[in-house]
């Protein structure tokens, strides 16, 4: 691209914002989905045979074959969001495309979600909520909808990356204590903010929780991370918070410890096969369940967008977009 001046053609597999669109439509030779379907991957092959630019979103599976299947052309991959579990890295590698990302739009959007998550399972919103809308409440009693308070305990962060920190920002403010399971330990200045204990033991820190939220990204690493044994460490009083990725908690697991009672509850954003859900989980009363949508606000979408659009501008412009995804690192 950079020897030429002709608009990059980029294929765009989800209907976004018009704003965005119409940057897009103007800045490239943007392939738009104006229908808010996703397209299917046979229709992605074909829109791929003369692009140089794919924008996916989580909902595309992007794996080795779709990516040896395209054309020569596709040197980008632009991914709309954080999140790159669904595109097969080492393959794009192989084929020397780049795969940029969207960090550091979402962080607040999401952890405004975990911290949702976080006072509501505890304190049983969801319940009472629908027991209002039943029509069935009897009115206030000394006993009735009783949860436990949030205020006092310790929360578990695995991940303390961009959205990790936020959350543990917002945390400190409704008085959690702070532990942190991350391979780097942050810069003392930074525990000292968060007045947070590193735990370089992942084991160990699910010991010494009440609360268990997760912000990594889901890779080979990831997976299973929270299975039936650290569940099992963990015990019957905590609380399992996941808006990171589903598949980093072992949904089997997890069902089997809620039904179980060795589980207090959980609060979930996120799905190991979404938009499938588990119908275990739909008896369970301690169990809040969100539609993935810890970054959906109309502010964190057009950020995204604008994001997506630098890094297509900067590789077009011959330069390294400021995202690059680099394999490690995810
Ligand atoms: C995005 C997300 O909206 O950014 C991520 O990783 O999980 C979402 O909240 C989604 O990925 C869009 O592709």
């Amino acid at each position: 691209m950079p020897s030429s001046r002709r608009k990059p053609r980029v294929v765009v597999t989800r209907e976004l914002s018009d704003a965005v669109m119409d940057r897009m439509a103007t800045l490239f030779d943007a392939r738009l989905n104006r229908d808010d379907v996703a397209m299917s991957r046979d229709d992605i092959v074909a829109a791929l045979a003369d692009a140089d630019v794919l924008v996916p979103t989580v909902t595309d599976a992007i794996d080795g074959d779709l990516i040896e299947a395209a054309g020569d052309r596709l040197k980008l991959i632009a991914n709309f969001g954080a999140g790159v579990n669904h595109i097969d890295l080492p393959a794009a590698r192989a084929r020397g495309i780049i795969v940029t990302n969207t960090p550091g739009v979402l962080t607040e959007d999401t952890a405004d979600m975990t911290m949702a998550l976080i006072l509501s399972v505890p304190r049983r919103l969801a319940e009472g909520e629908k027991l209002v809308r039943s029509g069935e409440w009897k009115g206030w009693s000394p006993g009735g909808m009783l949860g436990h308070r949030v205020g006092g305990k310790a929360l578990g962060i695995v991940g303390m990356g961009r959205i990790g920190q936020a959350v543990a920002r917002r945390a400190r403010s409704v008085g959690l204590t702070i532990h942190y399971h991350n391979r780097r330990r942050l810069p003392l200045l930074a525990e000292e903010e968060f007045g947070a204990t590193w735990h370089g033991d992942l084991d160990e820190m699910l010991g010494a929780i009440d609360i268990l939220t997760i912000h990594t990204p889901r890779n080979a690493d990831s997976e299973n991370m929270i299975d039936a044994r650290r569940i099992a460490l963990m015990g019957p009083h905590v609380y399992v918070i996941n808006a990171a990725r589903g598949g980093i908690v072992d949904e089997e697991a997890l069902v089997e410890a809620l039904k179980g009672g060795r589980l207090a509850g959980a609060g979930l954003d996120v799905w190991k096969y979404e938009p499938a859900i588990d119908p275990r989980l739909l008896a369970l009363p301690n169990v809040v369940m969100l539609p993935h949508m810890g970054s959906a606000t109309y502010e964190g979408r057009a950020a995204t967008g604008e994001r997506v659009i630098r890094n297509i501008q900067h590789w077009t412009d011959g330069h390294r977009p400021p995202d690059q995804v680099l394999e490690g690192w995810v």
